[in-house]
């Protein structure tokens, strides 16, 4: 039995790692961004990219990660909190309910957004004739 006294050692070590969350990235879903800070660019002509106008559209985090948007297109857009649904025009949502809320966005400029709270969180520009709309999914 001295074969298995022998890795019994190694084993107890690795269960210790893996309680303390070294190996916590094996149990999540590979989907959210292991990074604190995930990046989306507006992209050039954004304005009749619909679901497309965003890069990338839909962004999956966990809670406490924060999102940057910057815009590379050369117009100003607006950022602001939505109902979803329509991926061309989402309808804006009430200022007391936006989660998002940047009113003039210029161009080369970025926006800052930490998220906490679990959820899903549409967005989209309001300007008249633009069509585009993205979704933070936070996941805990
Ligand atoms: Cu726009």
């Amino acid at each position: 039995m001295m074969n298995a006294r022998k890795f019994l050692w190694p084993a107890v070590i690795t269960a210790v790692f893996l309680g303390a969350g070294f190996g916590r990235t094996a149990e999540t879903p590979p989907e959210p961004s292991a990074s604190s800070v995930v990046t989306v660019k507006i992209h050039t002509d954004a304005s009749q990219r619909c679901d497309k106008a965003y890069d990338p559209s839909v962004v999956t985090i966990k809670a406490g990660t924060t999102v940057e948007w910057i815009n590379l297109d050369y117009e100003t857009h607006t950022l602001v909190s939505s109902e979803g649904g329509d991926p061309c025009r989402q309808k804006e949502l009430a200022p007391e309910a936006r989660v998002i809320d940047v009113g003039q966005f210029l161009r080369q400029a970025t926006y800052r957004k930490t998220f906490t709270k679990p959820g899903e969180y549409p967005y989209a520009c309001h300007l008249p004739f633009h069509r585009m709309s993205g979704k933070i999914i936070v996941v805990p």
